[in-house]
């Protein structure tokens, strides 16, 4: 028998946890038990770190974080995300956005107040133009990567407008605004849209980190679903401002960000009220995506699930396991409410 036609099960496992060598970021995401201490990888500088997970008295922890987005993973621990660099990292703030860089990558956030039936579309446009600003002025004038955690995303806000709706519309009109000078079809943003998430959360705000670098990412559609930033207006006055995903090549490193991926086809979502089918859609859907990478679900060693109702966790994380055939340790799993209301089961997916 050739080498390499062993059987996959027969080759020497591979620890994911471990940078690959010559990496300019590593990312390391777990549960922080009681009385541990925070993750300090010997050698490696801190360019960003989330804490996730609900206020109560181990929240004090926060102050270790850059960005607590209150979201309760489905363990019900808190989980402590790491943003490594190999080499010193820089500060940065323009304004309300915080940042870290090495030579290579830049890590940032924001966060800004937001209670119940609250308009947030001029405060989400304000805060991506300073996020966008940050980028012109550091140099570091693409963005690769961003996750947004929106609370009260399913409900109304003052104008009876959804406040997912609302953020898209903020979000929209910063893209416009930054890239193409108010032209709402954004010719020139929609061709360099980041990968992203926009997920519920609990807590009173949007909760906001990403990655940018000095070359443009490649980005990538699924061409059975319509590019988000062309939904029709039945999803709301202005688009979602995302790619299906993006793919950064560096002389050390290659990176695939593959978005926050469900039960659409074509712009509708399929299986309402069923979270095996949303699961298989998802599952296709991320396939897809990552088939038009050149890379295989397999190979992802960062999964993020979001589910909407915390009882079908089991289920849902024990299908997703068997159809995407990663590890499950490799899929971190959070109860959120997804952007649209008849959406159960969200995924996301990273190969760094
Ligand atoms: C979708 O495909 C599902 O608004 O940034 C996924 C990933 C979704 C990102 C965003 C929304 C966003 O439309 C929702």
């Amino acid at each position: 028998m050739k080498p390499n036609t062993m059987p996959h099960t027969l080759l020497p496992s591979v620890d994911l946890a471990l940078p690959v060598p010559g990496a300019v970021l590593h990312h390391v995401l777990q549960p922080l038990r009681p009385r541990q201490p925070v993750v300090q990888m010997p050698g490696w500088h801190v360019l960003g770190r989330v804490l996730y997970g609900v206020a109560d008295a181990r929240v004090q922890r926060q102050d270790q974080a850059d960005v607590h987005v209150p979201l309760p993973a489905a363990d019900g621990q808190l989980w402590q995300e790491s943003w490594l660099s190999p080499t010193p990292v820089q500060t940065l703030q323009h304004g309300q956005v915080l940042a870290r860089c090495n030579q290579q990558v830049l890590w940032g956030c924001f966060s800004l107040p937001l209670q119940a039936n609250m308009a947030c579309t001029e405060a989400v446009q304000q805060r991506y133009l300073e996020l966008f600003e940050l980028l012109q002025q550091s140099g570091f004038t693409h963005l690769w990567r961003v996750w947004n955690f929106v609370s009260h995303i399913n409900a109304p806000d003052v104008n009876g407008l959804e406040t997912y709706r609302a953020f898209n519309q903020g979000r929209a009109a910063a893209f416009a605004r930054f890239f193409d000078q108010g032209d709402q079809a954004m010719p020139w943003a929609t061709r360099q849209m980041p990968a992203a998430t926009a997920v519920g959360c609990q807590g009173e705000g949007i909760y906001v980190y990403f990655l940018a670098g000095r070359q443009p990412a490649r980005h990538i559609e699924n061409p059975r679903q319509q590019p988000a930033y062309h939904y029709p207006k039945a999803y709301g006055p202005r688009p979602p401002s995302f790619a299906r995903a993006s793919a950064v090549t560096l002389p050390q490193q290659r990176m695939l960000f593959i978005s926050g991926t469900a039960s659409i086809i074509g712009h509708s979502t399929v299986h309402v009220g069923d979270w095996a089918g949303q699961c298989h859609t998802t599952v296709d859907n991320l396939q897809i995506v990552a088939a038009r990478a050149g890379r295989t679900m397999q190979a992802m060693n960062h999964l993020k699930a979001y589910v909407r109702h915390a009882r079908d966790v089991p289920s849902v994380l024990a299908l997703l396991h068997k159809l995407l055939g990663v590890p499950p340790e490799r899929i971190s799993c959070f109860v959120a409410d997804i952007c649209r209301q008849n959406l159960l089961v969200e995924v996301e997916a990273m190969q760094l």
